[in-house]
Parts: structure tokens; sequence; C-alpha cells
């Protein structure tokens, strides 16, 4: 039977990696959810015969277009803009944006893609999507990252709404260019709308939205931890970035009493044996949201060590939770990991581990939360905000806090639910997947031919 499943997986891959050369992140998250999902679909053949797979793998449209702008020495640039709205089934496309050199079809259709499971997962009415550019806001003023915004913008507001597609944050966007492309829909529109998330608080944005997906992953690794009777207070992490994720997932690790070692940008990363406080992520927070600076200025600050040009996961620690970008972990490092006593990954970043590193972990039988689940908690709270701009009604920071930490909850037992093994051992890779792949795989089914 597990013969029969991997020639059908293959031969399903054939054809996804023939229809979309080249799109090599695009075809690793996929073969890891049809990986997990095949052997539901074979007991279930209606969603064969429906061919939920590959409608499911195929965006509902796709928009690319040029983001022309000009920057401070009166120079144009030009620069492509992408949303991919990759599936509407259970509520309207809804996804980050992310700025960032990398940016091209294949990696935001891999981030659209799994955005549609994760969003199914917290039980909100959302489809997936996600877009961005190629832009690189590093090293740009203000000024220039304001009329790149403007000019995204002004493209991108015919093709969303907040009843169509509601985009948010991802790397490179923070609140910054959300308030900047905010008021370009605005003007051009004529609506105040919650057609963005991630918005400012004075603007019809949610308290928590910008802590949610850092907490959200230390709940998700607090619920894994208790399934073997055990507590994050006393247990040291390793944390990679330095960016939005990773400075809420230090906060909150340190709330409840752990050890943070180490943070990271695409630089290096810093080890600080004392550990990261409260005051020294205060200086970081100022450091990367204000000054931009580079996370080796810590080292200096504080006398920590730095490593140019590698990542944290040589770094003895129980706890990992990388926070940075895709493909961060190999087989080796995951390797280093386990060896070093790492028993928890819970991944703030999406697909930060590569499909050896993946297998690595669940080989060692460790407590592993892939992307979908455990990052979950930043659209979910996306989820949120745009709820209270619907009631027009703001919520407070312990009611939004405590919506949060019972979605992450609901997450996990959904993951328990769908990915427990008959040995006991929880595959979360499978429950995510199963879990969140149910409600869209049912909803397009009685949507007829979509
Ligand atoms: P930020 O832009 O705030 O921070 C990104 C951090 O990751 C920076 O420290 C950056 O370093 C580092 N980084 C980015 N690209 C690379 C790279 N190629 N190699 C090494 N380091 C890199 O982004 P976020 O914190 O918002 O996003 C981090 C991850 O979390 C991403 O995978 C994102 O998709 C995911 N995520 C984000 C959510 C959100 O709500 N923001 C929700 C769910 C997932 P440098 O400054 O040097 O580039
Ligand atoms: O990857 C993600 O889930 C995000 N970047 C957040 C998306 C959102 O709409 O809040």
């Amino acid at each position: 039977m597990a013969d029969l499943l991997d020639v059908k997986v293959n031969d399903f891959m054939a054809k996804v990696i023939a229809k979309n050369p080249g799109e090599t992140e695009f075809h690793q998250a996929v073969k890891e959810v049809v990986e997990s999902i095949m052997p539901f679909i074979e007991e279930n053949p209606k969603f064969r015969h429906g061919k939920i797979l590959e409608r499911i793998t195929e965006p509902e449209r796709v928009i690319l277009f040029r983001v022309p702008w000009i920057d401070d020495k009166g120079e144009i640039q030009i620069n492509k803009g992408y949303r991919i709205e990759m599936n509407s089934a259970i509520g309207p496309y809804k996804g980050g944006l992310r700025f960032h050199p990398t940016v091209n079809l294949g990696i935001l259709k891999f981030l659209a893609f799994e955005q549609v499971f994760k969003n199914s997962l917290t039980t909100l009415p959302m489809g997936g999507g996600k877009g961005g550019s190629d832009f690189d806001p590093k090293g740009k003023s203000d000024n220039e990252v304001m009329r790149f915004c403007q000019s995204f913008m002004t493209e991108l507001s015919r093709h969303i709404g907040q009843d169509t597609d509601v985009p948010a944050g991802d790397i490179g966007v923070g609140g910054r260019e959300i308030g900047y492309m905010f008021g370009q829909y605005k003007r051009i529109r004529n609506e105040f709308t919650g057609v963005l998330t991630g918005k400012g608080l004075e603007w019809g944005g949610s308290l928590i939205r910008p802590e949610a997906t850092g907490y959200g992953s230390v709940y998700f690794a607090e619920e894994m931890l208790k399934t073997r009777n055990e507590k994050i207070a006393g247990k040291t992490a390793a944390v990679s970035g330095s960016g939005n994720v990773a400075q809420y997932t230090v906060e909150k690790l340190l709330t409840l009493g752990a050890k943070v070692l180490t943070l990271s940008d695409s630089s290096g990363y810093i080890y600080d044996a004392e550990g990261i406080t409260t005051e020294k992520l205060a200086w970081v927070m100022d450091l990367k949201n204000n000054r931009r600076g580079r996370i080796q200025e810590y080292a200096d600050k504080y006398g920590a060590k730095y490593y140019e040009g590698q990542r944290p996961w040589s770094v003895k620690c129980d706890m990992a939770f990388p926070s940075a970008t895709q493909n961060e972990i190999n087989a080796e490092d995951a390797d280093k990991l386990c060896k070093g006593g790492c028993m928890v990954v819970s991944e703030g970043a999406n697909m930060p581990s590569t499909p050896e590193a993946v297998e690595v972990f669940l080989k060692e039988r460790i407590l592993y939360g892939p992307g979908k689940a455990a990052n979950a908690g930043g659209v979910a709270t996306s989820g949120l905000e745009m709820t209270q701009n619907s009631m027009r009604l703001p919520w407070s920071r312990e009611e939004v806090d405590q919506r949060l930490h019972e979605i992450m909850i609901n997450i996990h037992a959904t993951c328990v639910k769908y990915g427990r093994e008959s040995d006991g051992y929880i595959n979360y890779v499978k429950g995510a997947n199963v879990g969140g792949f149910i409600k869209v795989a049912n909803a397009m089914m009685a949507q007829g031919v979509v």
C-alpha cells in the first residue's frame, strides 16, 4: 500500500513540476502536503473524482504587474509586483505581502499554497493568498519606501477589497509599509475599510497583531510540550531572525521563563550565553524597527559572540524557533539540533526546514510543529482584526490575546486528532495538512466545478 501511494504521489508531482517549471519552493510545499493527504484521498475517492488535488494546486488567479517609482536621486526604478489569489473556497483571499529581492513567482506560490491550509486551521473564514515584490526596503529612505508602496498599491487596489482579498505584512512589510499602502488605497477608492490587516491602532488595527505570530508560535510549543508533561520555564531556546516574528517569540519566551540564547539576520547570528533579557530585547527592537541596523551590533554592545554568515543551529538548546525564512534548517542542522538535546521545534517562519531536515525531526521523534500550524497565530489575529473592522468595535488586549491563545490550542488539538500515529507519536506535519485540507476540500466539492 505504501509503495502504491508513493507511485501516486510521484505521478502527481511529475505533473505539477511539468506545469510549473522552475518553481522549486512551490514543488517542495506541494509535495509535503500531497504526501500527507494521498492516503486520505484514497480512502475518500469523491475527492479524487472531484480533482481536488489538481484544482487546489492551481491558483484561482495570478496578478503580475509593473511597479515604477522614483528614487531620491530622481532616477526611475522598476520592480515586479505580484498577488497570488490561491483559493477562496472558505473566505476572501488572505495572506501577507513580502518585499525582498529574492521574491519570485515560485516563492509566492509556495507561500500562498501554505496559507490555504494554515488559514483553514485557524477555524476562521479566510481563503489563501500571498503577494509582494522583489523591491528591497533595506537601505531605502522612508520617502523611497513610501513612493514604492504608493505605486504598488495603485495597481493592487484594483484587485483587492475587504470582501475579496485582504493582504497583510510578511518579510520586509511591517507597520510602516502597511501605513503607506493603506493611505494610498483610501485615497484611490475613497473608502475607509479593513482592506489590509496589521494596521496602526489609531486607524483600525488590532491590539496584539504585531505580537501574534511570535506569541502564537510559543503557545503552540507550550501545547506540544504538554503532551510530554514538559513546560517552557527553565528551558533554553535558539531563535533565528530578528524581525517581527523573532522579536515577539523572544518576548513571550522570556515571560514564560525560558532562557533565549540566539538571534540572527541574513548576515550572521549572535550567541548570548547570559541570555537575552527584556532590556536587551527592547534594544534589539529599536535597532531593527527604528534604526534598521544589523544584529552584529548586539555583540559589540553586550559582549556576546557573533558568527558571521552562519545560522544558530549548532547551539546546544532545548527548543528551536526558526523565525527568519524558508529552508534555513537543512538535514545537517537538524541533526545537530537533535544531538544537542533539542526536544521541540516550533516554526515561526514559513517552511524553514528542508524536507530532509523534517525527515530527521520525525525520525528522532521530537516535537516538530510545522509553520502552517505553529505560525498561524499571525493570520488568525488578522482574522480577528477583520472581525473588529466589520463590527467597527475594538477589543481589548486581553480579549484578543485570549482568543489567539484559544485558537492555538484548537489548532494543536486538530493536529493531534489527524496526526497521531499507531505508536502514539504525534506527526504534526500530517495532522496540520490533513486537518487544514478537509474543510477546504469539502467547501470546494459543495461549490461545484469552479
Ligand atoms: P521581518 O522582515 O520582520 O524579519 C525577517 C528576519 O529574517 C530578519 O531578521 C531578516 O534578516 C531575516 N531573513 C530574511 N530573509 C533571510 C534570508 N534569506 N536569510 C537569512 N535571514 C533572512 O519578517 P517577519 O519576522 O515578519 O517574517 C519572518 C518569517 O515568518 C518569514 O518566513 C515569514 O513568512 C514568516 N511569517 C510571518 C508572519 C507575520 O505575521 N509577519 C506570519 C507568519 C509567518 P535581514 O534583516 O538581514 O534580511
Ligand atoms: O505567513 C503569514 O501567515 C503571514 N505573513 C500573515 C498573513 C496575514 O494575513 O496576516
